[in-house]
Protein backbone atom coordinates (compact mmCIF):
# COMPACT_ATOMS: atom_id res chain seq x y z
CA UNK A 1 0.00 0.00 0.00
CA UNK A 2 3.09 2.66 0.72
CA UNK A 3 4.63 1.63 -2.22
CA UNK A 4 1.11 1.92 -4.28
CA UNK A 5 0.88 5.19 -2.68
CA UNK A 6 4.64 6.66 -3.67
CA UNK A 7 4.71 5.49 -7.19
CA UNK A 8 1.32 7.62 -7.44
CA UNK A 9 2.73 10.25 -6.20
CA UNK A 10 6.49 10.35 -7.76
CA UNK A 11 3.75 9.97 -11.34
CA UNK A 12 1.71 12.57 -10.15
CA UNK A 13 4.70 15.16 -9.60
CA UNK A 14 6.12 13.90 -12.98
CA UNK A 15 2.83 14.32 -14.26
CA UNK A 16 2.25 18.21 -13.02
CA UNK A 17 5.60 19.11 -14.48
CA UNK A 18 4.26 18.14 -17.86
CA UNK A 19 1.14 19.63 -17.83
CA UNK A 20 2.95 22.92 -15.97
CA UNK A 21 5.27 22.94 -19.20
CA UNK A 22 2.19 23.95 -20.64
CA UNK A 23 0.91 26.69 -18.26
CA UNK A 24 -1.53 24.06 -16.54
CA UNK A 25 -1.93 24.27 -13.07
CA UNK A 26 -2.95 20.19 -12.14
CA UNK A 27 -3.61 21.17 -8.13
CA UNK A 28 -6.03 23.77 -9.03
CA UNK A 29 -7.72 22.06 -11.57
CA UNK A 30 -8.10 19.16 -8.86
CA UNK A 31 -9.83 21.80 -6.79
CA UNK A 32 -12.18 22.55 -9.18
CA UNK A 33 -13.13 18.80 -10.22
CA UNK A 34 -13.75 18.03 -6.86
CA UNK A 35 -16.37 21.06 -6.24
CA UNK A 36 -18.26 19.34 -8.78
CA UNK A 37 -21.05 16.58 -7.59
CA UNK A 38 -22.46 14.53 -10.48
CA UNK A 39 -26.27 13.35 -9.79
CA UNK A 40 -26.33 9.50 -10.10
CA UNK A 41 -29.63 8.16 -11.30
CA UNK A 42 -31.13 5.70 -8.77
CA UNK A 43 -32.84 3.93 -11.90
CA UNK A 44 -29.44 2.23 -12.55
CA UNK A 45 -29.87 0.46 -9.62
CA UNK A 46 -32.97 -1.76 -10.59
CA UNK A 47 -33.78 -2.09 -14.05
CA UNK A 48 -35.75 1.60 -13.71
CA UNK A 49 -38.66 -0.14 -11.39
CA UNK A 50 -39.02 1.54 -8.23
CA UNK A 51 -41.51 0.31 -5.54
CA UNK A 52 -45.07 1.00 -6.50
CA UNK A 53 -45.78 -1.84 -8.18
CA UNK A 54 -48.73 -0.52 -9.79
CA UNK A 55 -47.63 -1.90 -13.63
CA UNK A 56 -46.12 -4.94 -14.62
CA UNK A 57 -44.63 -2.85 -17.82
CA UNK A 58 -41.91 -0.26 -17.57
CA UNK A 59 -43.77 0.95 -20.63
CA UNK A 60 -42.95 5.22 -22.13
CA UNK A 61 -41.20 3.42 -24.28
CA UNK A 62 -38.41 2.58 -21.73
CA UNK A 63 -36.66 -0.90 -22.30
CA UNK A 64 -34.41 -1.99 -19.80
CA UNK A 65 -32.22 -5.20 -21.63
CA UNK A 66 -30.24 -8.24 -19.71
CA UNK A 67 -31.34 -9.84 -16.80
CA UNK A 68 -27.96 -9.34 -14.46
CA UNK A 69 -28.77 -11.13 -10.75
CA UNK A 70 -28.66 -9.37 -7.77
CA UNK A 71 -31.07 -6.10 -8.92
CA UNK A 72 -32.23 -4.24 -5.88
CA UNK A 73 -35.73 -5.31 -4.95
CA UNK A 74 -36.65 -2.90 -1.97
CA UNK A 75 -35.67 0.64 -0.91
CA UNK A 76 -33.00 -0.72 1.53
CA UNK A 77 -31.25 -2.80 -0.84
CA UNK A 78 -31.08 0.14 -3.48
CA UNK A 79 -29.70 2.31 -1.11
CA UNK A 80 -27.03 -0.31 0.09
CA UNK A 81 -25.97 -0.67 -3.38
CA UNK A 82 -26.04 3.11 -4.08
CA UNK A 83 -23.56 3.98 -1.19
CA UNK A 84 -21.15 0.82 -2.12
CA UNK A 85 -21.11 2.82 -5.67
CA UNK A 86 -20.17 6.17 -3.88
CA UNK A 87 -17.88 4.94 -1.56
CA UNK A 88 -16.03 3.41 -4.93
CA UNK A 89 -16.35 7.33 -6.88
CA UNK A 90 -13.99 9.98 -5.39
CA UNK A 91 -16.33 13.29 -4.54
CA UNK A 92 -19.27 14.24 -3.04
CA UNK A 93 -22.40 13.60 -5.26
CA UNK A 94 -25.81 13.40 -5.19
CA UNK A 95 -28.92 10.75 -5.79
CA UNK A 96 -31.59 11.21 -8.26
CA UNK A 97 -35.22 9.82 -7.12
CA UNK A 98 -38.29 8.90 -9.48
CA UNK A 99 -41.01 9.65 -8.06
CA UNK A 100 -41.69 5.42 -8.50
CA UNK A 101 -39.22 5.34 -5.24
CA UNK A 102 -41.65 6.46 -2.39
CA UNK A 103 -42.16 4.80 0.22
CA UNK A 104 -45.68 3.98 1.78
CA UNK A 105 -45.06 1.77 5.05
CA UNK A 106 -48.49 0.31 4.26
CA UNK A 107 -50.61 3.30 3.38
CA UNK A 108 -50.32 3.49 -0.20
CA UNK A 109 -51.25 6.47 -2.23
CA UNK A 110 -51.64 7.01 -5.77
CA UNK A 111 -48.85 9.15 -7.81
CA UNK A 112 -51.06 12.49 -7.79
CA UNK A 113 -50.99 12.82 -3.83
CA UNK A 114 -47.64 11.84 -2.52
CA UNK A 115 -46.05 14.05 -0.27
CA UNK A 116 -42.74 14.46 1.02
CA UNK A 117 -43.65 12.11 3.92
CA UNK A 118 -43.26 9.35 1.21
CA UNK A 119 -39.73 10.28 0.96
CA UNK A 120 -38.67 10.89 4.37
CA UNK A 121 -36.26 7.87 4.99
CA UNK A 122 -34.60 8.57 1.66
CA UNK A 123 -34.26 12.38 2.94
CA UNK A 124 -33.67 11.10 6.30
CA UNK A 125 -31.01 8.66 4.48
CA UNK A 126 -28.98 11.42 2.30
CA UNK A 127 -28.87 13.45 5.32
CA UNK A 128 -26.93 11.15 6.85
CA UNK A 129 -24.87 10.37 3.83
CA UNK A 130 -24.35 14.08 3.09
CA UNK A 131 -26.24 13.22 -0.30
CA UNK A 132 -28.31 16.19 -1.95
CA UNK A 133 -31.73 14.80 -3.93
CA UNK A 134 -32.53 15.71 -7.61
CA UNK A 135 -36.05 14.57 -8.25
CA UNK A 136 -38.48 13.61 -11.41
CA UNK A 137 -42.10 12.99 -11.44
CA UNK A 138 -42.54 9.32 -12.97
CA UNK A 139 -45.07 9.66 -16.23
CA UNK A 140 -44.64 5.92 -16.98
CA UNK A 141 -44.91 2.37 -15.52
CA UNK A 142 -48.70 3.73 -14.35
CA UNK A 143 -52.34 2.76 -15.55
CA UNK A 144 -53.09 6.00 -16.35
CA UNK A 145 -49.82 6.09 -18.94
CA UNK A 146 -51.03 2.68 -20.61
CA UNK A 147 -52.14 4.28 -23.57
CA UNK A 148 -49.05 6.84 -24.06
CA UNK A 149 -50.25 9.88 -22.86
CA UNK A 150 -50.38 11.90 -20.16
CA UNK A 151 -49.59 15.29 -19.88
CA UNK A 152 -51.31 15.45 -23.46
CA UNK A 153 -53.93 13.36 -23.15
CA UNK A 154 -57.55 14.36 -24.36
CA UNK A 155 -59.15 12.78 -21.59
CA UNK A 156 -59.60 16.03 -19.00
CA UNK A 157 -59.32 13.59 -16.15
CA UNK A 158 -56.77 11.87 -16.91
CA UNK A 159 -54.62 15.16 -17.71
CA UNK A 160 -55.65 16.39 -14.41
CA UNK A 161 -54.26 13.70 -12.45
CA UNK A 162 -51.15 13.95 -14.38
CA UNK A 163 -50.78 17.44 -13.53
CA UNK A 164 -51.56 17.29 -9.74
CA UNK A 165 -48.82 14.37 -10.12
CA UNK A 166 -46.76 17.03 -11.43
CA UNK A 167 -47.68 19.74 -8.57
CA UNK A 168 -46.79 17.05 -5.29
CA UNK A 169 -43.84 16.20 -7.22
CA UNK A 170 -42.07 20.28 -7.30
CA UNK A 171 -43.70 20.43 -3.52
CA UNK A 172 -41.53 17.03 -3.26
CA UNK A 173 -38.58 18.62 -4.55
CA UNK A 174 -38.73 21.55 -2.60
CA UNK A 175 -39.04 19.50 0.73
CA UNK A 176 -35.90 17.47 -0.32
CA UNK A 177 -34.09 20.99 -1.03
CA UNK A 178 -35.38 22.48 1.91
CA UNK A 179 -34.35 19.35 4.05
CA UNK A 180 -30.95 19.12 3.23
CA UNK A 181 -29.99 22.39 2.79
CA UNK A 182 -28.97 21.66 -1.31
CA UNK A 183 -30.81 22.15 -4.29
CA UNK A 184 -33.45 19.80 -6.24
CA UNK A 185 -33.59 20.19 -9.08
CA UNK A 186 -36.90 18.48 -10.22
CA UNK A 187 -37.13 17.14 -13.61
CA UNK A 188 -40.13 16.22 -15.93
CA UNK A 189 -40.00 13.80 -18.78
CA UNK A 190 -43.25 13.00 -20.13
CA UNK A 191 -43.37 9.61 -22.77
CA UNK A 192 -46.24 10.96 -24.91
CA UNK A 193 -46.27 10.44 -28.66
CA UNK A 194 -47.70 9.00 -31.82
CA UNK A 195 -46.54 6.19 -33.17
CA UNK A 196 -47.56 6.68 -36.80
CA UNK A 197 -48.62 9.48 -39.38
CA UNK A 198 -49.78 12.09 -36.55
CA UNK A 199 -52.32 14.43 -38.09
CA UNK A 200 -52.96 17.35 -34.80
CA UNK A 201 -49.48 18.01 -33.56
CA UNK A 202 -50.91 21.46 -32.54
CA UNK A 203 -53.47 19.90 -30.17
CA UNK A 204 -51.28 18.07 -27.93
CA UNK A 205 -49.04 20.62 -27.87
CA UNK A 206 -51.33 23.08 -26.75
CA UNK A 207 -52.29 20.84 -23.96
CA UNK A 208 -48.72 20.24 -22.75
CA UNK A 209 -48.08 24.42 -22.58
CA UNK A 210 -51.01 24.48 -20.43
CA UNK A 211 -50.55 21.86 -18.25
CA UNK A 212 -47.02 23.01 -17.85
CA UNK A 213 -48.12 26.46 -16.63
CA UNK A 214 -50.30 24.78 -14.43
CA UNK A 215 -47.83 22.80 -12.56
CA UNK A 216 -45.89 25.57 -12.20
CA UNK A 217 -47.79 27.85 -11.64
CA UNK A 218 -46.80 27.57 -8.00
CA UNK A 219 -44.33 29.29 -7.09
CA UNK A 220 -40.85 27.91 -4.93
CA UNK A 221 -38.06 29.27 -3.07
CA UNK A 222 -35.38 28.88 -6.14
CA UNK A 223 -33.11 27.79 -3.20
CA UNK A 224 -35.32 24.77 -2.42
CA UNK A 225 -36.30 23.66 -6.12
CA UNK A 226 -35.39 23.91 -9.52
CA UNK A 227 -37.70 23.11 -12.32
CA UNK A 228 -36.33 21.18 -15.72
CA UNK A 229 -37.94 20.20 -18.66
CA UNK A 230 -36.78 17.30 -20.93
CA UNK A 231 -37.51 16.66 -24.74
CA UNK A 232 -37.13 13.89 -26.74
CA UNK A 233 -36.94 13.42 -30.64
CA UNK A 234 -38.38 9.70 -30.50
CA UNK A 235 -39.17 6.89 -28.31
CA UNK A 236 -40.24 2.96 -28.80
CA UNK A 237 -43.90 3.03 -29.78
CA UNK A 238 -43.56 6.95 -30.34
CA UNK A 239 -41.53 7.21 -33.40
CA UNK A 240 -43.38 9.82 -35.52
CA UNK A 241 -44.52 12.27 -33.52
CA UNK A 242 -43.37 13.82 -29.85
CA UNK A 243 -44.96 16.78 -28.47
CA UNK A 244 -42.31 17.65 -26.00
CA UNK A 245 -39.51 18.33 -28.30
CA UNK A 246 -36.47 20.31 -28.33
CA UNK A 247 -38.23 23.62 -29.67
CA UNK A 248 -40.82 22.87 -27.64
CA UNK A 249 -39.02 22.15 -24.19
CA UNK A 250 -36.88 25.10 -25.45
CA UNK A 251 -39.10 27.70 -26.15
CA UNK A 252 -41.00 26.99 -22.97
CA UNK A 253 -37.51 26.77 -20.36
CA UNK A 254 -36.82 30.38 -21.89
CA UNK A 255 -39.95 32.02 -21.74
CA UNK A 256 -40.46 30.36 -18.38
CA UNK A 257 -37.44 30.78 -16.84
CA UNK A 258 -37.14 26.87 -16.62
CA UNK A 259 -33.88 24.98 -16.93
CA UNK A 260 -33.52 23.10 -20.13
CA UNK A 261 -32.60 19.04 -19.98
CA UNK A 262 -30.25 17.65 -22.55
CA UNK A 263 -30.43 14.22 -22.76
CA UNK A 264 -27.57 12.63 -24.54
CA UNK A 265 -29.93 10.45 -26.56
CA UNK A 266 -32.83 12.47 -27.52
CA UNK A 267 -31.40 13.70 -30.85
CA UNK A 268 -30.66 12.35 -34.43
CA UNK A 269 -28.35 9.48 -33.57
CA UNK A 270 -25.36 11.60 -35.11
CA UNK A 271 -26.46 14.52 -33.24
CA UNK A 272 -24.49 15.74 -30.06
CA UNK A 273 -25.43 17.74 -27.14
CA UNK A 274 -21.63 19.03 -26.62
CA UNK A 275 -22.39 21.96 -29.48
CA UNK A 276 -25.92 22.73 -27.71
CA UNK A 277 -24.38 23.89 -24.62
CA UNK A 278 -23.18 27.30 -25.51
CA UNK A 279 -26.40 27.77 -27.61
CA UNK A 280 -28.98 27.55 -24.72
CA UNK A 281 -26.59 28.90 -22.49
CA UNK A 282 -26.96 32.19 -23.84
CA UNK A 283 -30.68 32.06 -23.36
CA UNK A 284 -31.45 30.18 -20.08
CA UNK A 285 -29.91 30.49 -16.54
CA UNK A 286 -29.12 27.23 -16.00
CA UNK A 287 -29.15 23.41 -17.53
CA UNK A 288 -29.51 19.94 -17.00
CA UNK A 289 -27.75 17.34 -18.24
CA UNK A 290 -28.84 13.76 -18.75
CA UNK A 291 -25.43 12.18 -20.17
CA UNK A 292 -26.09 9.01 -20.90
CA UNK A 293 -25.14 6.96 -24.57
CA UNK A 294 -27.14 6.01 -26.95
CA UNK A 295 -25.69 3.05 -29.60
CA UNK A 296 -28.04 3.25 -32.86
CA UNK A 297 -31.02 4.96 -30.81
CA UNK A 298 -31.92 5.88 -27.50
CA UNK A 299 -30.26 2.55 -25.75
CA UNK A 300 -29.42 4.07 -22.57
CA UNK A 301 -25.69 2.29 -22.12
CA UNK A 302 -23.22 3.05 -19.74
CA UNK A 303 -21.43 6.40 -19.97
CA UNK A 304 -17.70 5.62 -21.10
CA UNK A 305 -14.99 8.07 -21.83
CA UNK A 306 -15.40 8.45 -25.20
CA UNK A 307 -15.34 11.19 -27.70
CA UNK A 308 -18.80 12.26 -27.03
CA UNK A 309 -18.12 12.54 -23.31
CA UNK A 310 -15.34 14.74 -23.70
CA UNK A 311 -16.43 16.94 -25.73
CA UNK A 312 -19.77 17.67 -23.37
CA UNK A 313 -17.18 18.04 -20.77
CA UNK A 314 -14.49 20.35 -22.54
CA UNK A 315 -17.55 22.52 -23.32
CA UNK A 316 -18.56 22.83 -20.08
CA UNK A 317 -14.87 23.63 -18.88
CA UNK A 318 -14.18 25.83 -21.70
CA UNK A 319 -16.92 27.47 -21.54
CA UNK A 320 -17.23 28.59 -17.70
CA UNK A 321 -20.49 26.72 -17.15
CA UNK A 322 -19.98 24.07 -14.26
CA UNK A 323 -21.53 26.75 -11.88
CA UNK A 324 -24.87 26.74 -14.09
CA UNK A 325 -24.97 23.45 -15.11
CA UNK A 326 -26.52 20.17 -13.20
CA UNK A 327 -24.87 16.98 -14.31
CA UNK A 328 -27.16 14.06 -14.01
CA UNK A 329 -26.33 10.44 -15.63
CA UNK A 330 -29.04 8.88 -17.41
CA UNK A 331 -28.93 5.08 -18.21
CA UNK A 332 -29.91 1.84 -17.40
CA UNK A 333 -27.82 -1.53 -18.51
CA UNK A 334 -29.16 -4.75 -16.61
CA UNK A 335 -26.52 -6.87 -18.58
CA UNK A 336 -23.94 -6.17 -16.17
CA UNK A 337 -23.42 -5.80 -12.16
CA UNK A 338 -25.01 -2.66 -11.53
CA UNK A 339 -23.44 -1.12 -9.08
CA UNK A 340 -20.39 -1.68 -11.65
CA UNK A 341 -22.48 0.31 -14.12
CA UNK A 342 -22.96 3.04 -11.64
CA UNK A 343 -18.99 3.15 -10.77
CA UNK A 344 -18.00 3.11 -14.30
CA UNK A 345 -20.34 5.59 -15.63
CA UNK A 346 -19.66 8.19 -13.10
CA UNK A 347 -16.05 7.64 -12.77
CA UNK A 348 -15.74 8.00 -16.72
CA UNK A 349 -17.57 11.40 -16.62
CA UNK A 350 -15.55 12.78 -13.70
CA UNK A 351 -12.04 11.74 -16.10
CA UNK A 352 -13.85 13.35 -18.46
CA UNK A 353 -14.12 17.03 -16.65
CA UNK A 354 -10.46 16.00 -15.42
CA UNK A 355 -8.92 16.12 -18.70
CA UNK A 356 -11.24 19.23 -19.76
CA UNK A 357 -9.74 20.86 -16.44
CA UNK A 358 -6.14 20.06 -17.61
CA UNK A 359 -6.74 21.65 -20.68
CA UNK A 360 -3.84 24.13 -21.89
CA UNK A 361 -6.86 26.66 -22.39
CA UNK A 362 -4.83 30.14 -22.53
CA UNK A 363 -2.54 28.51 -25.27
CA UNK A 364 -5.32 27.01 -27.55
CA UNK A 365 -7.06 30.07 -27.00
CA UNK A 366 -4.32 32.10 -28.57
CA UNK A 367 -3.53 29.62 -30.83
CA UNK A 368 -6.96 30.38 -32.20
CA UNK A 369 -7.36 33.85 -32.03
CA UNK A 370 -4.12 34.25 -34.13
CA UNK A 371 -5.52 31.98 -36.52
CA UNK A 372 -2.79 29.10 -35.99
CA UNK A 373 -5.25 26.08 -36.17
CA UNK A 374 -1.93 24.05 -37.32
CA UNK A 375 -1.08 24.85 -33.56
CA UNK A 376 -4.17 24.36 -32.36
CA UNK A 377 -4.68 21.00 -33.62
CA UNK A 378 -1.13 19.57 -32.95
CA UNK A 379 -1.56 21.25 -29.19
CA UNK A 380 -5.16 19.10 -29.20
CA UNK A 381 -3.41 15.66 -30.38
CA UNK A 382 -0.48 16.59 -28.17
CA UNK A 383 -2.89 17.10 -25.07
CA UNK A 384 -4.36 13.64 -25.93
CA UNK A 385 -1.40 11.10 -24.67
CA UNK A 386 -0.54 13.51 -21.30
CA UNK A 387 -0.39 11.48 -18.33
CA UNK A 388 -4.09 11.97 -17.22
CA UNK A 389 -4.09 8.42 -15.72
CA UNK A 390 -1.61 9.66 -13.40
CA UNK A 391 -3.82 13.19 -11.82
CA UNK A 392 -7.00 10.48 -12.05
CA UNK A 393 -4.94 8.07 -10.04
CA UNK A 394 -3.24 10.67 -7.48
CA UNK A 395 -7.44 12.60 -7.41
CA UNK A 396 -8.59 8.99 -5.97
CA UNK A 397 -6.23 8.13 -3.61
CA UNK A 398 -6.59 12.01 -2.21
CA UNK A 399 -10.43 11.19 -1.96
CA UNK A 400 -9.82 8.18 -0.49
CA UNK A 401 -11.59 5.98 -2.85
CA UNK A 402 -9.65 3.29 -4.56
CA UNK A 403 -6.79 3.60 -7.60
CA UNK A 404 -7.43 2.24 -10.63
CA UNK A 405 -9.19 -1.41 -10.78
CA UNK A 406 -9.30 -1.68 -7.47
CA UNK A 407 -12.64 -0.50 -6.93
CA UNK A 408 -13.79 -3.68 -9.21
CA UNK A 409 -12.38 -6.56 -6.37
CA UNK A 410 -14.94 -4.41 -3.54
CA UNK A 411 -18.27 -5.15 -6.43
CA UNK A 412 -17.09 -8.52 -7.02
CA UNK A 413 -17.10 -9.19 -3.17
CA UNK A 414 -20.30 -7.26 -2.60
CA UNK A 415 -21.78 -9.59 -5.64
CA UNK A 416 -20.81 -12.66 -3.83
CA UNK A 417 -22.00 -11.72 -0.76
CA UNK A 418 -24.51 -9.59 -0.84
CA UNK A 419 -26.09 -9.68 -4.33
CA UNK A 420 -26.04 -13.85 -4.90
CA UNK A 421 -28.29 -13.85 -1.38
CA UNK A 422 -30.69 -11.79 -3.64
CA UNK A 423 -33.14 -14.58 -5.48
CA UNK A 424 -37.18 -14.68 -5.63
CA UNK A 425 -39.17 -11.45 -4.61
CA UNK A 426 -39.35 -9.87 -1.37
CA UNK A 427 -42.94 -8.85 0.25
C1 LIG B 1 -36.42 8.94 -21.09
C2 LIG B 1 -35.72 10.06 -20.40
C3 LIG B 1 -35.90 10.10 -18.91
C4 LIG B 1 -35.79 8.74 -18.27
C5 LIG B 1 -35.76 8.76 -16.78
C6 LIG B 1 -35.97 7.41 -16.20
O1 LIG B 1 -36.10 8.84 -22.41
O2 LIG B 1 -34.38 10.05 -20.74
O3 LIG B 1 -34.99 10.99 -18.38
O4 LIG B 1 -34.66 8.05 -18.73
O5 LIG B 1 -36.65 9.68 -16.32
ZN1 LIG C 1 -33.16 11.47 -19.67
Amino acid sequence: MAKQQQQIEQAYARAQEQYGALGVDVAQALERLAAVSISLHCWQGDDVGGFERVSDELGGGLAVTGNYPGKARTPDELRSDFELATSLIPGRHRINLHACYAEFAGQRVDRNELTPAHFQRWIDWARDKQLGIDFNPTYFSHPHAADGFTLTHQDAGIRQFWIDHGIACRRIGAAMGQALGSTCVTNIWIPDGMKDVTVDRKGPRERLKQALDEIFSESLDPAHNLDAVEAKLFGIGSETYVPGSHEFYLGYAIQNNKLICLDAGHFHPTETIADKISAVMLYVDEILLHVSRGIRWDSDHVVIWNDDLRSIAEELVRGGFLQRVHIGLDYFDASINRVAAWVIGTRAMIKALLAALLEPIDQLRQLEQAGDYTGRLALLEEVKTLPLGAVWDQYCLSKGVPVGLDWLDQVRHYESTVLAQRTGSVA
